[in-house]
């Protein structure tokens, strides 16, 4: 078997098991179970099982909430969570007692909407406040963000005497770089920032007005946003090499938000939330340099991956 073909079995394999850990806490979560009704469930012997005496449970029981256990763990560790996202980005245990979505969000949506012009009002009515993601092609192709910013680009900025002084109070998130800080990626050796090296992937959140202003001299506001629609000034930057991205997971953040792809191409897999699942459809698309992406980031459940090639880099913000 080709080791492509090897790889999209894993990679099926992986989904499934995911599916069926979802599906479990799913399950779960439908059954709405109080702790009164847990501890007086039948056992086919015809017994009922009390929870407090904890000695007397059948074998199995154990086995089962060994299982749950260790499937919650895996989950939470290699997929869900394990590093934060934006703002103040839900651990997978927030994440799984948010209150359950409406799935008429994802009922009807079986994929990206990829348009190469728009209007803010066809924009604003369609899609700005809506579940149905959005790539508009070009939005930032003309930016002057897409032909300088480069690693060196980053490094020259945050090694600049001023952006130097931004530290741990601002959000970064080292993803499985080891990378613990700014401070860590721009001072890694060579091979590795030409992606030579071991792979790496990072996001920060500009946290000074000086930072972002001088940053947005390099792109603007995307052309579609609503002419009310206000931004804070605080912007996102993810960047890293190919077969690296961000783990699947969902946010908790105010508002909706755009991504710009600047550099590179990345893969993103939106999958339904968990209530959803035998509703909604799992997808996936590729976002290309000079595209402006909008997806509803607190409903999507949502992971990325850089596809082989340039370094990615992306832009984005809130609006409201
Ligand atoms: O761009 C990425 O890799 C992740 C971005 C993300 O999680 C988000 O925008 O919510
Ligand atoms: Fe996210």
């Amino acid at each position: 078997m080709s080791d492509a073909k090897t790889s999209d079995k894993k990679g099926q394999k992986y989904k499934t098991a995911e599916l069926k850990v979802l599906k479990i806490l799913q399950k779960l979560e439908s059954l709405k179970l109080s702790d009164g009704y847990v501890s007086q469930i039948r056992v086919p012997a015809g017994k009922r099982i009390n929870l407090k005496d904890k000695l007397k449970l059948p074998k199995y029981f154990y086995v089962l909430i060994a299982a749950v256990v260790v499937g919650l763990v895996y989950w939470t560790s290699e997929e869900w969570s394990s590093d934060l996202c934006l703002l103040d980005a839900p651990s997978a245990t927030k994440a799984m007692f948010r209150p359950p979505e409406d799935c008429n969000m994802c009922r009807e949506v079986t994929g990206v909407h990829r348009v190469s012009n728009i209007t803010a009002e066809e924009f604003e009515s369609d899609y700005a406040y809506g579940s149905t993601p959005l790539i508009v092609s070009g939005a930032a192709s003309q930016w002057r963000a897409v032909r300088e910013f480069n690693y060196e680009f980053f490094k020259k900025f945050y090694q600049d005497s001023k952006m130097g002084t931004r530290t741990n109070d601002c959000f970064y998130f080292a993803y499985k770089s080891g990378l613990n800080s700014l401070q860590e990626v721009f001072s890694m050796d060579e091979s590795r920032a030409n992606l030579s090296g071991e792979p790496w992937y990072v996001g920060w959140s500009t946290c000074f007005d000086e930072e972002t202003r001088r940053l947005r001299s390099y792109y603007n506001r995307p052309y579609f946003l609503p002419k009310t629609a206000e931004s804070d000034m605080v912007d996102w930057i993810f960047m890293g090499g190919p077969g690296q991205g961000a783990h699947m997971h969902v946010d908790s953040v105010k508002h909706m938000s755009w991504q710009a792809q600047v550099r590179g191409r990345k893969r993103w897999e939106l999958a339904p939330p968990p209530e959803c699942l035998y509703r909604c459809r799992w997808f996936s698309f590729v976002v290309e340099p000079g595209e402006i992406l909008v997806v509803d980031t607190n409903r999507w459940y949502h992971r990325t991956n850089v596809l082989p090639g340039d370094i990615s880099i992306t832009i984005g913000a809130e609006y409201d």
